[in-house]
């Protein structure tokens, strides 16, 4: 009888009864005046029309906290089923930059001299990039971002079970997280590039990520080089990217 009893309490029940439905709890939202509303959306747009992609940086340090800010921040974006798809992997080291930067150029030089088709290079020149990405090295930081296609432990899912758990709408997750961490860097007054050397593996390889994560972008952070100049581009007036049916 006491074997019984013993042998019900250590039973996972969960397999009968499912999940968990998760707690709920109050929003928190702060409702504005109309007025707030339109004098902070205005000032975001003001500020974040002033970003540019830099290349040519400064190695002046910065501090890393608002590093640690901008992350937090990518940290808090919408993503599939909450599962936070992304790890952002922080390179000061200049060792491990030097390895960086040695391994894009060695693709990138491949892209530029034989690999990119007519066509792309068409669409670059404006930009006036070549293989050359010495930002790798003289940028105090570098954020790479990894996302995480699915997660295999032995504890993959909610119930504790093993197993590979896949992730949803990771490229959207994650797009959206860095989003957030390029506008906290901008706002924090840092210039920031988008860089995505192609194939990106051997960022898995300098950096010890496992398979499950696969490179997505590096983002050097930085302040500009004295003098650093910039492509002189347009964005698409709003006529044109929107469109609205009222
Ligand atoms: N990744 C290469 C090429 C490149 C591609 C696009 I699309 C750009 O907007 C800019 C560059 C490089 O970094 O040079």
């Amino acid at each position: 009888m006491i074997e019984f009893w013993r042998e019900l309490m250590t039973l996972d029940l969960s397999a009968l009864t499912g999940p968990m439905p998760t707690e709920m709890v109050p929003l928190e939202f702060e409702r504005l005046d109309a007025e707030t509303q339109r004098a902070r959306a205005l000032q975001f747009f003001q500020r974040m029309r002033t970003r540019r992609s830099v290349r040519q940086f400064s190695s002046e340090p910065v501090p890393f906290e608002l590093i640690e800010l901008a992350i937090r921040t990518a940290g808090t974006a919408p993503s599939g089923a909450n599962q936070q798809p992304w790890r952002f992997i922080v390179v000061g080291d200049p060792e491990l930059k030097r390895q960086i930067r040695l391994a894009a150029e060695a693709e990138e030089r491949e892209n530029y001299e034989r690999r990119f088709p007519a066509e792309w290079k068409q669409v670059l020149e404006p930009l006036g990039t070549d293989w050359h990405k010495e930002f790798l090295e003289i940028a105090p930081y570098l954020i790479v971002v990894f996302r995480i296609d699915y997660e295999e432990s032995p504890a993959a899912f909610p119930d504790g079970t093993a197993g590979r758990r896949k992730h949803y709408y990771v490229m959207e997750s994650v797009g959206i997280a860095v989003g957030l961490l390029l506008a906290s860097l901008h706002q924090a007054g840092l210039a920031t590039l988008t860089h995505t050397p192609n194939p990106m593996k051997f960022l898995n390889r300098i950096l010890g990520r496992p398979k499950n994560e696969k490179p997505y972008l590096i983002i050097p952070v930085g302040y500009p080089a004295e003098g650093a100049s910039v492509p002189r581009l347009e964005k698409k007036p709003l006529e044109e990217i929107m469109q609205v049916f009222e």
